[in-house]
């Protein structure tokens, strides 16, 4: 998709404009070869920021993902959550880096994790949640579906 090349092992993807630039970009989720985070460059062109961002995890079995602005700077924060290899949250620094805080922010738990889920008690923050599909020949047809779906949300949003 996009030019995206992804390992054939179940994917999770979430979207957020993780550099304030307007357009959603891609956090793709799997469980062999590391994660990866893709800039939306626009024109329906992607660029790959994963190592400079800063949130690959290659070393970890990943299985889900969910964005939220944790600490009310305005920009979307990351949690991915692992298969026994602890868990990790990192804050948005600007301009598509992060940083880890799991150990700090105390949610560096080190067990069996699935989904993850941010929710916000004011409901002034909008979230976008992460799904899991099985890669198959109609993958890229769906992930454009999603993420036409997801575009028209979050301009909606932003109207
Ligand atoms: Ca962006
Ligand atoms: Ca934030």
């Amino acid at each position: 998709m996009f030019g995206i090349d992804l390992a054939d092992v179940l994917i999770v993807r979430i979207v957020a404009d993780v550099d304030g630039d307007g357009l959603l970009d891609i956090y793709f989720v799997s469980q062999l070869g590391g994660n990866q985070l893709w800039k939306n460059a626009g024109g329906g062109k992607f660029q790959n920021i994963t190592a400079a961002a800063g949130v690959g995890l290659t070393n970890r079995v990943c299985v889900a993902a969910a964005f939220a602005d944790i600490d009310n700077d305005g920009d979307p924060d990351l949690f991915v959550t692992t298969v026994r290899m602890g868990n990790v949250l990192f804050e948005n620094l600007g301009n598509g880096r992060f940083r880890d805080i799991s150990k700090e922010a105390g949610v560096d738990y080190v067990g069996h994790s699935s989904g993850a889920v941010f929710f916000d008690f004011t409901g002034t923050r909008t979230i976008y949640g992460g799904t899991a599909v099985a890669c198959t020949p109609g993958l890229e047809a769906e992930l454009r579906a999603f993420f036409a779906q997801a575009q028209a949300l979050h301009n909606q949003a932003a109207s």
